[in-house]
């Protein structure tokens, strides 16, 4: 059966609510991110972009090529309430919602919307409402799957909309470059590219078996996007599948007590959200990067989930010490929760 899906996102979400709430910073660029040594921009302002300020960049990078950057301390605790004044102008549009991230959703709207004009016109509406309620701005992509919504709601961000229609889809992504679709991960585009695949056609060209041979199980998923295709149904119950925490030290650890201290005050913030949001889980992976930024991970699943802030802290010491003696200092550490389903087991 034909959808009408919709996809909103933000527009420079943090960046857009730091204008918002200070008028100084409205038409400037701005970096949401604090200019120390080893922390990067979160977002940037428009006005930024221009210059090449971008998300994940290093703030002493971004000020170098945006000498006039303005740098504001990211406030998470106001995006969070901004983000669910968003969330529910959606649930008072739609029934059938998956929230994607702070900023983003996928909205089915087939049964609201008879046409997709019926959809384009509800997509202005409620990123009019967003704009009037919320002060901020967002862009839309309306589509006939997840897929081709989220590429749309691209296409003429900031606070745009663009429809790709269903007999659009398949010519949309023909001349689309490889690195450019959504779910092809800078490094599978690399490996793409080696095989000769440098836009959607390329792709569309390669055979199923060869697919699924270099790339497993998400064959399928880039056989179908090559050509417009895209099944997964709009869930509003999307399980959060995991929930971790990292943090890239202002020093590198070179010591044991340096890396419990580390991995005491990680601990101590995942399972604070782990409580304020009924989150139990029964593996935990830590991740390491060291100095040379090799990054390994080591994962321990449990068969009861756990079940307090020493288990977890000790756990992940574990796992660490488990790469013991370290070839290298350490610049960044992460704990994740994983494995929900089986809390029961
Ligand atoms: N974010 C972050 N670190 C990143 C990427 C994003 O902290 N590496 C945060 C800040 C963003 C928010 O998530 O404001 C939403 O991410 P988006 O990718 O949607 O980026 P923006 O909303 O900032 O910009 P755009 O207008 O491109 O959507
Ligand atoms: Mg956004």
């Amino acid at each position: 059966m034909e959808r009408r899906v919709i996809h909103i996102d933000l527009d420079a979400f943090y960046a857009s609510v730091e204008q918002r709430d200070n008028p100084h910073l409205r038409g400037k660029p701005v970096a949401v991110g604090e200019l120390k040594p080893r922390h990067v921009v979160a977002t940037a302002s428009y006005e930024a972009r221009t210059y090449g300020v971008r998300s994940a960049m290093p703030c002493w990078l971004a000020r170098q090529v945006c000498p006039a950057l303005v740098f504001v301390k990211p406030r998470h605790s106001v995006y969070s309430e901004v983000s669910d004044a968003v969330h529910e102008i959606f649930n008072e549009y739609c029934s059938l919602v998956e929230p994607m991230s702070l900023d983003e959703a996928y909205l089915d709207v087939t049964d609201n919307c008879e046409t997709f004009r019926d959809a384009e016109l509800l997509a202005t509406e409620i990123r009019k409402n967003i704009q009037n309620r919320c002060g901020i701005t967002a862009s839309a992509g309306i589509s006939y799957n997840k897929f081709l919504a989220k590429m749309a709601s691209g296409e003429n961000k900031p606070n745009g909309q663009f429809v790709i229609l269903p007999d659009e889809g398949a010519r949309y992504v023909r001349y689309l470059n490889i690195e450019k679709f959504h779910g092809v991960g800078p490094a599978t585009a690399a490996k793409m590219r080696r095989m000769g695949v440098f836009i959607g056609k390329d792709l569309y060209e390669m055979n199923k078996a060869e697919l699924e041979r270099k790339f497993g199980k998400s064959a399928e998923y880039y056989y179908n996007i090559s050509r417009g295709i895209d099944e997964r149904p709009v869930d509003p119950v999307h399980v959060r599948r995991s929930s971790g925490v990292q943090h890239t030290f202002a020093k590198d650890l070179t010591t044991l007590a340096q890396i419990e201290r580390g991995l005491a005050k990680l601990s101590d913030e995942l399972w604070q959200w782990c409580q304020d949001h009924q989150w139990h889980g029964r593996t935990v992976t830590v991740k390491i990067r060291y100095s040379d930024f090799t990054t390994i991970t080591r994962q321990r699943s449990f068969i009861n989930p756990i079940r307090s802030v020493d288990e977890l802290y000790t756990a992940s010491l574990d796992l660490v010490k488990g790469v013991f003696p370290l070839v290298q200092p350490i610049r960044l550490l992460g704990i994740t929760i994983s494995s929900p389903q089986e809390t029961n087991v």
